[in-house]
């Protein structure tokens, strides 16, 4: 199919018919490229292009992208659109990204409707527009405009599109107005290829493009397409728009083979195969979850989940609690307004559904239960007693522990079937990651229920085995060592997180803890104190940090000084503190360079991630790759920590661990899922458990 058409008298209509979301693919390429000649031999007066469905078209179908390009190529069938002697009408029905939005631009009209969107988003790709979009964009909506959408990839609402004059006019019909445009008018529309590029000054010019670079080396430092997007813009100013069109065309497809794009496209379609496994039975409808606690994560999942339109009750141990928690769901509704997310109206019907109350009866009629309260496995046992009682013996009772062992947690009730973990990431109500930790009891049914609400917040659902850390935590628990490791051999905060903050991170390991405050390493670090191995290297410098009320942002001293107005400083004290320890521990400190620091940094995530995959705690490396991108700032650009490690190369990966291995065989211990891939050459995304 993915091309219908239809004639009414002189008028033809093209309909992009190619679920769900209208891809264009070979076919779609071919069938437009057939429409054409189609309505040349009808000697037709318009063809309408339309999108079937709720979307126009979603872009060029990204999964041709690892293939050669199949003629027709979409530049080509563009060119015939916009060269007929048939002038096109695109009647903008929903979304029209890509290769969607370039398609309505080669019309020689563009007419929207209330839900049309016209976006160039290939960045977020990897790639450039590739069919027009850098030359024909700011034909029509002028240079800033053009290099907003192409560099940032943010799509346009139908109505910013008619006033940058990317479309003609907004219509409730868009394919009856249409049919209603007069021929005339529509003959003297020039074609967007004929219409000069941008004028403007030279200073004008100048300042446009080194104002888009700006912004872009500090939101999207690293990556390679934005700024080449930018190029070709730049280039095509002052190049005849065949020329500029091969440079386009040239750049898009160098880019499209390159490492960020197949990152990009891995992280595209990893997020949306991210969902319930196979066979799970039905959840039970969700009306009303009740959630324990109403601290910051507990205050963060009652939001989200008042903002679906669920009743909460949120429970807390005492009245001073009740309006603790009650003042941090205030806050986050006055958030919400504040943003323009919710009217007044709409607060109230949020403030309507909730209940906040210290009496576990008041949950008795919720489904779900969600417990965010203090990472102490006592005060989660004493709550899952309390909820116990409280609900029904169906209800599914989840924790959001960060690290602790959910099937202790479900020893303590009757029904233990009925606990499984749901570890949100703060915070709740607008990161996208869900550890769905399934512990050694739980049922699917339970299984069901997390991934069902994980739908319900539009979550990034990610299936975890029971551990300490489950996959993200343990990830960056062994991260955050490896860099105290640093800390103590030679480096500082600051080299370090700048290190990270090279490699694509947007904040490095000394930041994030003085962010999240230091005291919660602290705490899992005496949980491990009885478990840790006496032979493993152990670095005191946090601990050391904790005792002295270094504790981060929130006591305005951690790894970094926080002196008032939200900056950080460096804090000299804390060389001094490090030195100090290195001498106890009797460290010769040394110079250590960022790229080294890098390399063990990420070599230590990928060797723990590994062993996370051959334990069975994570399912995937793509699933590996979902937390380390949604939960914990990993590159999106780079394909998630797993991605990446297949990028470099596991010989090389395995190389370098070994030679580590050398220095502190404690510590480094090869995984053996890396070691198998590396005797079988077998990529890590490919690695199986074996049996
Ligand atoms: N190619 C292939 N599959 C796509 C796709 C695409 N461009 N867009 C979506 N899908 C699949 C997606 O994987 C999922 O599959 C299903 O459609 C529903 O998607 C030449 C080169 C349009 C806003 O970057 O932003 O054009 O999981 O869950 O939430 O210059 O999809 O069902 O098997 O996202 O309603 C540029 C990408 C391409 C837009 C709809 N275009 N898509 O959101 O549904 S490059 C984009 C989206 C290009 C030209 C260049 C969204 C959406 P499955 P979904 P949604």
């Amino acid at each position: 199919m993915s091309v219908t058409r239809s004639r009414d008298g002189l008028t033809g209509y093209v309909t992009l018919d190619n679920p769900p979301v209208n891809a264009i693919g070979r076919a779609m390429r071919a069938g437009l490229m057939e429409a054409v000649a189609w309505a040349e031999a009808e000697k037709l007066d318009r063809v309408i292009v339309t999108g079937a469905g709720k979307v126009f078209a979603a872009g060029a179908d990204a999964r041709e992208f690892d293939g050669a390009p199949l003629e027709p190529y979409l530049p080509d069938v563009l060119d015939a659109i916009e060269r007929s002697f048939v002038p096109w009408i695109a009647a903008i029905n929903g979304v029209a990204l890509g290769g969607g939005a370039e398609i309505a631009l080669a019309c020689r009209m563009r007419i929207a409707g209330p839900r049309a969107q016209i976006g160039l988003p290939e960045v977020t790709l990897g790639v450039i527009p590739g069919a027009g979009g850098t030359q024909r964009a700011m034909r029509l909506c002028g240079l800033e405009t053009a290099l907003e959408m192409i560099a940032f990839g943010k799509p346009l609402s139908a109505r910013a599109a008619r006033d940058a004059k990317l479309v003609y006019a907004l219509e409730d019909d868009p394919v009856e107005a249409a049919f209603m445009v007069n021929t005339e008018e529509l003959l003297c529309v020039v074609p967007t290829w004929e219409l000069p590029p941008p004028e403007m000054d030279a200073a004008a010019f100048a300042a446009a493009f080194a104002a888009v670079r700006a912004k872009l080396a500090k939101r999207s430092a690293g990556q390679v397409a934005p700024m080449r997007a930018v190029d070709v813009v730049e280039a095509g100013l002052s190049m005849e728009f065949a020329e500029a069109m091969a440079l386009e065309r040239s750049t898009f497809l160098e880019l499209k083979g390159g490492e960020q794009s197949r990152a990009l496209r891995h992280m595209f379609f990893s997020e949306r195969a991210a969902k319930a496994p196979a066979g799970l039975p039905a959840a039970p409808e969700l009306t009303q979850i009740a959630v324990v606690g109403g601290g910051t994560m507990g205050a963060g999942i009652t939001y989200a989940c008042l903002s679906l339109g669920l009743s909460v009750v949120l429970l807390e141990t005492d009245s001073d609690g009740v309006d603790r928690a009650r003042h941090n769901i205030d806050a986050l509704i006055a958030q919400g307004v504040k943003r323009g997310r919710l009217d007044d109206s709409g607060a109230e019907a949020l403030r309507a559904r909730l209940v906040v109350s210290d009496d576990y009866d008041a949950a008795a009629g919720a489904e779900l239960a969600i417990e965010a309260a203090f990472e102490s496995m006592a005060v989660k046992k004493q709550i899952f007693a309390k909820l116990d009682a409280a609900m029904s013996p169906d209800a599914i009772l989840a924790t959001n522990t960060s690290y602790l062992d959910v099937d202790e947690i479900a020893a303590g009730i009757k029904h233990p079937s009925r606990v499984l973990g749901l570890h949100f990431f703060a915070p709740a109500h607008i990161m996208r990651l869900l550890e769905i930790v399934n512990g050694a009891q739980t049922s699917e049914r339970a299984l069901a229920t997390g991934f069902a609400l994980a739908k319900l917040l539009k979550k990034v659902p990610v299936l975890a085995g029971v551990c300490d850390g489950f996959i993200g935590n343990r990830i960056y628990t062994r991260y955050k060592e490896e860099a105290d490791i640093l800390l103590i051999d030679g480096s500082t905060p600051w080299d370090i997180d700048e290190a990270m903050e090279g490699f694509g991170y947007a904040m490095g390991p000394y930041e994030v803890q003085d962010l999240s405050g230091l005291d919660i390493g602290f705490a899992n670090r005496r949980r491990q104190d009885a478990s840790r191995d006496p032979n493993r290297r152990y670095i005191p410098i946090a601990d050391r940090m904790v005792n002295e009320g270094r504790l981060g942002r929130k006591a305005s001293v951690g790894w970094y000084r926080y002196p008032g107005g939200g900056g950080k400083v460096l804090d000299p004290l804390i060389e001094d503190l490090i030195t100090e320890e290195a001498r106890f521990a009797k460290v010769k400190r040394r110079e250590i360079g960022a790229d080294e620091i890098r390399e063990r940094l990420v070599l230590a995530m990928v060797n723990e991630a590994a062993d996370i995959l051959g334990e069975g705690i994570a399912q995937s490396t793509r699933d590996i790759d979902l937390v380390t991108v949604f939960g914990y700032g990993f590159p999106r650009w780079r394909g998630g920590l797993m991605h990446y490690a297949d990028t470099v190369g596991v010989a090389q990966i395995v190389e370098k661990i070994r030679a580590l291995e050398v220095v502190d065989p404690v510590i480094w211990k090869l995984s053996p899922v890396l070691a198998d891939c590396a005797e079988t050459g077998v990529a890590l995304a490919d690695w199986s458990k074996p049996g």
